[in-house]
């Protein structure tokens, strides 16, 4: 919809929340393709009211064409369309001539449109007729789907975000909102303010930046939130807390779930000392929550990413069943959805043990309902392999032809390394992407280029079930096409010319809205039958709305549940018995824990956020959060190189010291590819342990041991022109690290060859030195500098040495902004700005305004006490927010600073 000419109202395609978000014209923006937008919040889409966090906010700087994908290519060479989808038709066909439909997989992604989804879960589950499709929800949300299924009988989410200005009680678990899901958070603390009495409860064995506008912080032992929530369960019963009302009117298995907790945490000091927390601060918890109705529990990957996620989705949701608190307004289990369109699908059937629209396959009349709706040719009658498995068949090579669509599980699945292996060896990879380099896509014999953000059309649910449309803001670059497009045209090329006709994305979503309401008497949750008739026009200006949307319901609905009634065959909610798993223990050479996650600026494998300088800029190479004592214990320093290993695999990564961990416990972020480091994909230390009933991988949770990394010498290298991935290997680096810069690329390398081949090095680059000094100890090289300056433009610039001295690295930066001063000449190979120069290095907290740490804590010493105070001075967090939490926790930082102080 667009409410002036100028003006293009669509959603944010990261995070959830699902932000609306609105391009207008203006005279400043970025190049190329959106060269005259302006990306603003909507103040009208319900999930945001015009805010946007510091992702959706650079979105128009990943607009355009540089680093895309242009055009098809089939084994190497570049081809057109029709050539193309020959060749994914054909290897489809042969394949499944050759070794049945078994044998080909598809690999799907959150980050289709619902409509792209639907066509390609219908062109496989209906025509091809292989029930191997599954998706990189798999990794995200299927333990919220089978706990919401065991529960309430379908996968629902009952509330809804304006639950959020109703509640007076926050836990959020395994959830870090402040950086995840901004905007929400952002939300929640409006209510923190506006509420004294409102609290904010955060259960994470680390303290993330979420901790921050928290009351109280549980920083429990890794994977035992369920005996946290069993004993939960154990207190409200003991006090008296229980709505037994809605226990006998509305739930089933109350009695065997309470017993099942009482097993194992009767007492508060069990679980304390199970969970391995202070005794007072679990009661503390347990207290809250008794006393305050208007209670909600978020929730998310430290949840579902676990081998017990289910369950540990339904110990949430016991302890909402048992006081009642579902269905009304300010209170309820609320599961933060990850993907733009996780949640979509959901709805289409998109995970391999769904067929579509809320059908799975234990119900033979309904699945023939699918059959008989899309006219199937070869309709599967059983699940199909779930993401790990899917790979593992394509490892034993069961599966001989896969397609993977928006999703990059080379860097994403665990055991990455193995997954990379299973793909090297599949004889036919179909990889449908828009850029031109990710690590899956370097791996695929078909290339197709998809249409991005801001160029493709169709619609998003977000995690409060709302529906919203994404629209185009830009002409499609190149030859890329929207995914629904080319899977329709592959599917016309194999002959399937009935089912997949459609002309544009609005009928496909009619045709989906239709199946959702097909033979549906309410016994399906998902049923969006009154806009199965929109119109073309209709579907153009949708504004958000939430399912259901049925006759009864033309608007939407907020809320599920109001009445008591669940999809369960007997109308009820099912409590579920429990048990904390038992915990596995550190094996001697594997002592440490690894945990992973999110950054604030980052979005996944990096392929569009890593580009965007202003976005690499918070944390600029990928490291692993330790704690002070397991330094002095390895003997480590603050950004020395550490390798962490297990037999999966080993990664190289600079240490950050912080009392944010637990001792024995690290974590490292889960974003980095082969595109930007040379060794820091995350996902080569996570086993494949799954949840029995998702199948959701446990990525939260990985053994490893930790070695220090000494380098022979390490370097600092700036080059205005990017340098080849062959180029880079000519240093033979161990570690690499690329940070992409407004004007330049910079590198970071640490070598274990001599630093005396630097000189050959360079020439074998073509790299010819204008300036260049170097430094010797006892007749060997112990530092080389040099740069290339032409037309009075740094060209490039490398500072390599046996102990990298400090630079000023934004000083640096900045030289190749503009053309050199006498003075910068003269200093460019000390790497120091000297006097008056902008040497503030630390670490950039506000990326809208570009304010780092140092000028802040600076602030802050004079008398800046409150983030208000810090916004009117230097401008951070008055944009998109996101900085709060940090500029939070630095203002208190100084504050027990100036107390410790104070006492000594
Ligand atoms: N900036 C940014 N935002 C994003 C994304 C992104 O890539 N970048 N991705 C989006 C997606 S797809 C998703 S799924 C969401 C994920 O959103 P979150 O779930 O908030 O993200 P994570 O950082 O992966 O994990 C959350 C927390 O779980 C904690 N945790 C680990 N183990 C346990 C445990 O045993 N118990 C408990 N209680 N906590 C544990 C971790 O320490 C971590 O702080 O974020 C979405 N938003
Ligand atoms: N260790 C560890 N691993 C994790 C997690 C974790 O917490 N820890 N989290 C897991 C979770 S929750 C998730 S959701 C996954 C995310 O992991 P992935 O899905 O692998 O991450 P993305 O980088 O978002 O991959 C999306 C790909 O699609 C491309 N793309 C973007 N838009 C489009 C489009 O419109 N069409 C097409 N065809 N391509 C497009 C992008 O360029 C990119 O290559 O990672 C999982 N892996
Ligand atoms: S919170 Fe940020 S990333 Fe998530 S939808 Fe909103 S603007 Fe996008
Ligand atoms: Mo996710």
């Amino acid at each position: 919809m667009s409410d002036t000419l100028s003006n293009i109202l669509t959603t944010c395609p990261y995070c959830g929340v699902g932000c609306g978000v609105r391009a207008s014209n203006a005279e400043q923006g970025p190049t190329a393709q959106g060269a005259h937008l302006r990306i603003r919040g909507d103040d009208a889409h319900p999930a945001n009211f015009g805010r946007l966090c510091v992702k959706g906010s650079a979105l128009g700087q990943t607009l355009g064409t540089s680093g895309r994908l242009l055009q098809p290519e089939v084994n190497g060479a570049d081809c057109d369309w029709p050539t193309a989808i020959r060749a994914v038709a054909e290897g489809l066909q042969q394949t499944i001539a050759e070794h049945g439909p078994g044998a080909v997989a598809m690999y799907l992604s959150g980050q289709l449109l619902t409509e792209d989804y639907y066509v390609a879960n219908k062109l496989m589950k209906g025509f091809i007729g292989s029930a191997h499709v599954d998706t990189n929800s798999r990794l995200c949300m299927a333990s919220t789907v089978t706990g919401h299924k065991r529960a309430f009988g379908a996968d629902v989410v009952p509330g809804c975000y304006d639950d959020i200005e109703q509640a007076s009680l926050f836990v959020l678990v395994g959830a870090n909102m402040a950086w995840n899901h901004p905007v929400l958070f952002q939300r929640i603390q409006a209510v923190l303010q506006a509420k004294p009495d409102a609290k904010l409860v955060v259960i994470d064995p680390r303290r993330s930046a979420s901790c921050e506008a928290a009351h109280l912080h549980l920083k429990l032992r890794p994977g035992t939130d369920v005996l946290l929530f069993n004993g939960l369960l154990s207190f409200l019963a003991q006090q008296g807390k229980l709505d037994q009302r809605f226990i006998n009117l509305h739930t089933e298995g109350f009695a065997d779930a309470l017993a099942s907790a009482q097993l194992q945490a009767a007492t508060v000091e069990q679980v304390a000392i199970g969970c391995d927390l202070p005794l007072e601060q679990v009661l503390q918890f347990y207290r809250c929550f008794a006393d305050e109705t208007f209670s909600l529990t978020l929730f998310s990957q430290g949840v579902n990413q676990a081998i017990d996620g289910t369950d540990k989705v339904n110990a949430i949701i016991n302890c909402h069943l048992a006081t009642g608190r579902i269905g009304k307004p300010g209170c309820g289990p609320f599961s933060l959805t990850g993907q733009p369109n996780a949640m979509g699908g959901r709805e289409v059937g998109g995970l391999a043990n769904q067929l579509a629209a809320h059908i799975d396959y234990s119900n033979p009349a309904q699945q023939a309902l699918v059959g008989e709706f899309w006219q199937a040719p070869n309709l599967v009658a059983t699940p199909g392999y779930k993401a790990v498995e899917l790979f593992q068949a394509i490892e034993r090579g069961e599966i001989k032809a896969v397609w993977i669509m928006a999703t990059n599980p080379l860097v994403s699945m665990p055991q990455a390394d193995k997954v990379k292996a299973a793909l090297a060896k599949c004889p036919l990879v179909i990889v449908s992407d828009i850029y031109q380099h990710t690590d899956t896509l370097d791996v695929a014999s078909i290339k197709l280029p998809a249409l991005g953000w801001g160029e493709k059309d169709g619609t998003v649910t977000n995690s409060e079930r709302r529906i919203s449309r994404q629209r185009a803001l830009c002409p499609p670059p190149g030859q890329a096409k929207a995914d629904w497009q080319i899977i329709c045209e592959v599917a016309r090329a194999m002959g399937f010319s009935q089912g997949f006709n459609f002309a544009n994305a609005a009928e496909i979503f009619a045709e989906h809205a239709a199946l959702s309401a097909y033979q549906n008497n309410g016994e399906r949750a998902f049923n969006i039958s009154a806009l199965a008739q929109l119109s073309a026009e209709q579907y153009q200006q949708l504004a958000p709305i939430q399912w259901p949307v049925t006759d009864s319901n033309p608007q939407g609905m907020a809320r599920l549940f109001a009445d008591g009634r669940f999809f369960t065959a007997s109308g009820r909610a099912q409590f579920i018995a429990l048990r904390q798993r038992g915990l596995t223990q550190a094996t001697p050479a594997t002592p440490l824990w690894l945990n992973s996650g999110r950054l604030r600026d980052q979005w996944h494998s990096m392929t569009r956020t890593g580009e965007v300088a202003s976005l690499m800029q918070h944390r600029p190479e990928p490291f692993v959060s330790l704690h002070p004592a397991d330094a002095a214990l390895y003997g480590l320093s603050e950004g020395e190189l550490v390798q962490l290993s297990n037999a999966s695999g080993c990664l190289l990564l600079r240490v950050e010291i912080s009392d944010n961990q637990r001792p024995s416990e690290l974590f490292i972020p889960m974003h980095w590819s082969a595109q930007f480091a040379s060794q820091a994909r995350a996902d080569v230390l996570f086993a494949a342990d799954t949840d029995p009933i998702s199948g959701q991988p446990a990525l939260k949770l990985s053994q490893v041991a930790l070695k220090r990394f000494v380098a022979n010498w390490q370097a600092l290298l700036f080059t205005r022109q990017p340098l080849t991935p062959e180029q880079l290997q000519l240093f033979s680096p161990h570690y690499l690290a690329r940070v992409p810069l407004s004007d330049c690329q910079s590198y970071r390398l640490a070598v274990t060859t001599s630093l005396a081949e630097i000189s050959l090095l360079l020439q074998q680059l073509q790299l010819a030195p204008t300036l260049h000094c170097n430094d010797s100890q006892h007749g060997e090289l112990t530092s080389y500098r040099a740069a290339a300056i032409r037309d009075n433009q740094l060209q490039w610039l490398l500072l390599a040495g046996t102990a990298l001295t400090d630079t000023d690295q934004v000083w640096l930066n900045q030289q190749f902004t503009a053309p050199l001063s006498l003075d910068s000449r003269r200093r460019m190979l000390s790497g120091r700005a000297g006097q008056g120069g902008p040497v503030d290095n630390s670490a950039l907290i506000c990326s809208c305004f570009n304010v780092r740490s140092k000028a802040i804590c600076q602030a802050i010493k004079k008398g800046a006490d409150s983030t208000a105070k810090l916004g009117k001075q230097l401008q951070c967090g008055t944009n998109c927010g996101s900085c709060l939490p940090e500029l939070t926790a630095l203002i208190a930082q100084q504050k027990s600073k100036e107390l410790s102080d104070v006492t000594h």
